[in-house]
């Protein structure tokens, strides 16, 4: 739908070599100098950073759009298939040093800029994060695009332009508080609005003769981010959708119709964009999200369609040049959407839409936590989207059919074994019911008549044959994606996640335990009917951003080591490395490097927080989202029993001690309680650990505030040891621990996600693995201790929270609670069961430390161990094996 009217204009044609715009003509120097002068008006002299940030984005944007504008139309040209990867996230960060990087441009602007006495680095901290996107979910979509454009592959991201990303965290009074994050303060130069491109979504309204009438029609307008590919003249896309009221592009309506009518409708459609919801592990439930959701779900694939038939007739084809990969079920509606357009709006019959439908679609599962699982009510969606709710009946009703005789002949074998059993069972029984009354008999009348009692009893108590039918109709409603809500009766609930399972023709989990638990726990009897369908791509993280440069002393020097920095485009030629770990000169420089990043955290750590801490001790980092199943709570008990050894030691047992600095960071969704409570407990240890003389550098603990991609990106380099402690099963993959172990930081964590194949590629003996198993975790769970049996250490810990000696001690009271009490928490996610292997496991961190020249060689092994993590593979593996798209690249 092309809502806007254009003028009438005709551009002259094409130079043979686009230059689009000015700039690109212009050298690096003239082009910011231009800038500076007519987009910021800002002269040289007083050019505060921002603006000088914000000339040389757009003098970088310059560059990016004649990229961005050759690969779309070659792309047009060639036609290949492309990849649409639909995420309702994409926690882009910083885009400048990116930029400049992957065009290979920091030489010219390093150059430039000597002359405003500035350097990149400086000049890049100019830019506000985008960070539409809660954690490693939204992060992973980022690193995949990179990916794809780096490894020329024809795709695109489609998401919402979030005008309040992430909420930003703040400290107060020991607490966090959420503050808004207006991203767009400063304006946006890496995006591209498209008014051009605009696509109507319909919510709410009825059926008429079949046909969707809706009650409230929103626009859908486009802005384009290009995705600069390393070293590639390849420059991707992500287009995020904004949502504006119809009345505000036909003004003529809106002058003649209902004024605050028209408002209202402005009001409603500035909501559907307005914020990220700050959920990482929680479904809200809310209508406004899945309005989020199906928002840009529908646009997206209006948009590709629209495409498509520019250049094809039939729609058949569209599975040939088109892929849709779901990020998790937040775009799941993308199942009914493409139905709906392609019957309702192309006039397709059911099944040949059904037909193409499954063979665009795919599914990336993230979690295992229930309730994380979306579940949308009937009621909820019938309301909103009632189109597609009739569609989705008819799919589960399809669905249900095609799986009838597969579940009717597993009924029947189930009832002959169990028959089988029952008949034996049964002869048994009668057999000594028989003896009894022989018996009974034998002692007279009134024995005889109690006896006959008991069996015609026992009898009548006997199982009867179940009914097959009944059978099969149980069975059958645990494969329906229209399913009673377990809590509420009577309420009905669509599972996202099963709608996704059969509309998709690949689904896959995101590290090899998790793509087991999901084939195991979440959808066994799908695997039964389509065991082809799952699959495990195990995650992976750009070495762009996440090494090269965040970390450039690292890079310079890896670089003269390999002789070449192609390990940046090639991951595995990180293993390369591996005989300077033997190299103690080589030792020398990389924990050279390693103080140097250390510093700069420490001086990051004072700006924030205040603290004053040293460089000389261990830096053993905690950041993530913040949750129980995380475990950021277990690590604060074992600080607390830490402080509380060093009080007791003598002055010779402190010296001999070795030393640390604890780093958390990490925000907790507004609304989950316990884990604000979590942060609030590591304040609080911090506050009074940090401010005791006798402890000094001995150990602070810190609490960093608003932990984002640019915080990971000053922390992740300065690491020595890594927490990744998950109670195991519970975390699909996790994605910072690559990170972390590229930049060669130790890990210490569970057998979960994927630091088993870190281990497996570092060698497990080179990380400091705890706790009990996946497999074992039922089990524990169901047989929970008393606190009574608790590891002496872990309960002294806790007494002292309760006694105050922390602050505060009624507000930490259902804290400990959670972990302590039957009846609230009762420790779901086992902490009492892994600390004392916990408590081992940090011992042998602090003997390592003592030996610098072994602990900087492990660190060596993990940067030359781990180029598999490399995004490039994750996303290499998903073009070919799920996507089927070729590399393109321009010649
Ligand atoms: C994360 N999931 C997984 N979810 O927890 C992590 N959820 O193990 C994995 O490495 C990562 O995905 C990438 O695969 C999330 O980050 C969310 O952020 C989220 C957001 C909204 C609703 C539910």
């Amino acid at each position: 739908l092309k809502v806007r009217s254009m003028l009438d204009i005709s551009f002259p044609p094409k130079e043979e070599d686009t230059s689009n715009g000015v700039a690109p003509k212009l050298g690096v120097e003239a082009s910011i100098e231009h800038e500076l002068k007519y987009r910021v008006s800002a002269n040289n002299t007083d050019a505060r950073p921002v603006k000088l940030y914000q000339s040389v984005a757009w003098s970088v944007h310059d560059r990016l759009v004649d990229a961005f504008d050759q690969t779309q139309a070659y792309w047009k040209e060639k036609d290949p298939k492309h990849i649409y990867y639909l995420s309702a996230e994409f926690l882009m960060g910083r885009t400048l040093t990116n930029a400049v990087n992957n065009l290979d441009l920091g030489g010219e602007y390093a150059e430039a800029l000597k002359k405003y006495g500035a350097d990149l680095e400086t000049v890049a901290t100019g830019e506000l994060d985008a960070a539409l996107g809660n954690g490693g979910l939204g992060r992973l979509a980022a690193c995949f695009l990179d990916s794809m454009a780096s490894l020329d592959l024809p795709g695109w991201g489609y998401g919402i332009r979030y005008r309040y990303g992430m909420f930003k965290q703040g400290v107060k009074d020991g607490l966090q508080v959420e503050l808004p994050d207006y991203w767009l303060d400063n304006g946006n130069p890496w995006e591209i609005r498209r008014p051009e491109t605009q696509f109507k979504v319909g919510f709410y309204g009825s059926l008429e003769d079949g046909k969707w009438v809706p009650g409230e029609e929103v626009i859908a307008e486009a802005y384009d981010v290009p995705i600069p590919g390393y070293k590639t003249k390849t420059c991707g896309n992500l287009r995020l959708w904004d949502a504006l009221a119809p009345e505000e592009f036909d003004l003529e309506a809106f002058n003649a119709g209902d004024y605050s009518k028209a408002v209202e409708q402005k009001r409603r459609a500035d909501g559907i964009t307005a914020v990220l919801y700050p959920n990482d592990a929680t479904e809200e439930g809310k209508e406004l999200r899945l309005k989020q959701q199906f928002f840009f779900v529908s646009a997206s694939l209006q948009d590709t369609i629209a495409r498509y038939l520019e250049q094809h007739k039939d729609l058949a084809g569209l599975p040939d040049k088109a892929c849709f990969q779901m990020n998790d079920t937040h775009p799941t509606i993308a199942v009914a959407e493409l139905m709906r357009l392609l019957i309702d709006e192309h006039g397709l019959s059911y099944d040949d839409a059904w037909a193409i439908t499954t063979k665009c679609v795919a599914y990336t599962n993230h979690t295992v936590m229930p309730e994380a699982l979306e579940k949308w009510p009937v009621r909820v969606l019938a309301k909103l989207l009632p189109r597609h709710m009739q569609l989705i009946e008819q799919i589960n009703s399809n669905w249900l059919d095609s799986i009838t005789g597969h579940v009717t002949a597993k009924v029947e074998a189930e009832l002959a074994a169990s028959d089988a059993e029952k008949q034996k069972k049964a002869a048994a029984a009668a057999e000594e019911r028989k003896a009894a009354l022989v018996a009974a008999e034998a002692k007279g009348e009134e024995a005889l008549a109690a006896a006959k009692k008991v069996v015609s009893e026992e009898e009548a108590a006997e199982e009867k044959p179940a009914d097959k039918a009944t059978l099969v109709e149980e069975k059958l409603k645990t494969y329906s994606i229209i399913q009673e809500n377990q809590w509420t009766k009577g309420e009905m609930l669509v599972n996202m996640a099963y709608l996704a399972v059969v509309g998709s023709f690949a689904v896959n989990g995101v590290a090899a335990i998790h793509s087991e638990i999901i084939k195991t726990d979440i959808f066994p009897h799908f695997v039964e009917i389509f065991p082809e369908r799952f699959q495990n791509k195990t995650n992976g993280v750009t070495l762009r951003r996440w090494l090269a440069y965040c970390n450039p002393e690292l890079s310079a020097l890896i670089t003269e080591a390999l002789g070449t920095d192609e390990w940046v485009r090639d991951a595995t030629l990180l293993a390369k490395l591996k005989p300077f770990a033997e190299d103690a000169a080589f030792r020398a420089r990389w924990r050279e490097v390693k103080q140097q990043k250390k510093k700069a955290l420490a001086e990051r750590i004072r700006e924030q927080t205040g603290y004053q801490v040293s460089t000389e001790p261990m830096y053993d980092i905690h950041v993530k989202r913040i949750h129980e199943y995380k475990r950021q709570y277990m690590n604060a008990i074992s600080l607390i029993h830490r402080y509380k050894v060093l009080k007791e030691m003598t002055p010779e047992q402190r010296a001999k001690a070795v030393p640390r600095v604890v780093v958390f960071g990490g925000k907790a969704a507004s609304a989950y309680y316990m884990a604000k409570k979590i942060v609030a407990l590591i304040l609080s240890i911090g506050e009074t650990v940090n401010n005791d003389p006798e402890i000094g550098d001995l150990l602070k603990v810190v609490f960093l505030p608003n932990y984002n991609v640019s915080e990971a990106e000053l922390i992740i380099p300065a690491a020595e040891i890594s927490q990744h402690i998950s109670t195991a099963g519970t975390e699909a993959s996790g994605t910072s621990n690559m990170k972390f172990a590229l930049n060669g930081a130790l890990i210490i964590g569970t057998l979960d996600g994927a630091n088993i194949e870190i281990g497996e590629n570092t060698g497990f003996e080179n990380l400091f693995i705890f706790g009990v198993k996946a497999d074992e975790i039922n089990k524990l769970r169901e047989d929970r201790k008393n606190f009574s049996d608790y590891d002496p250490r872990y309960t002294a810990a806790l007494q002292m929270v309760s006694s105050g000696v922390f602050g505060r001690p009624e507000y930490f009271e259902d804290l400990v609670a959670s972990i302590t009490d039957m009846n609230r928490g009762n420790d779901w996610f086992l902490l009492a069961n892994d600390f004392a292997s916990y408590m081992d496991a940090q011992d042998a961190i602090d003997e390592l430390y003592r030996d610098q020249e072994e602990w900087t060689r492990r660190s060596i092994i993990y940067t030359a161990s781990n180029g598999f993590f490399s995004s490039d593979r994750t996303i290499d593996q998903y073009a070919r094996e799920i996507w089927n798209v070729q590399p393109t690249p321009q010649p």
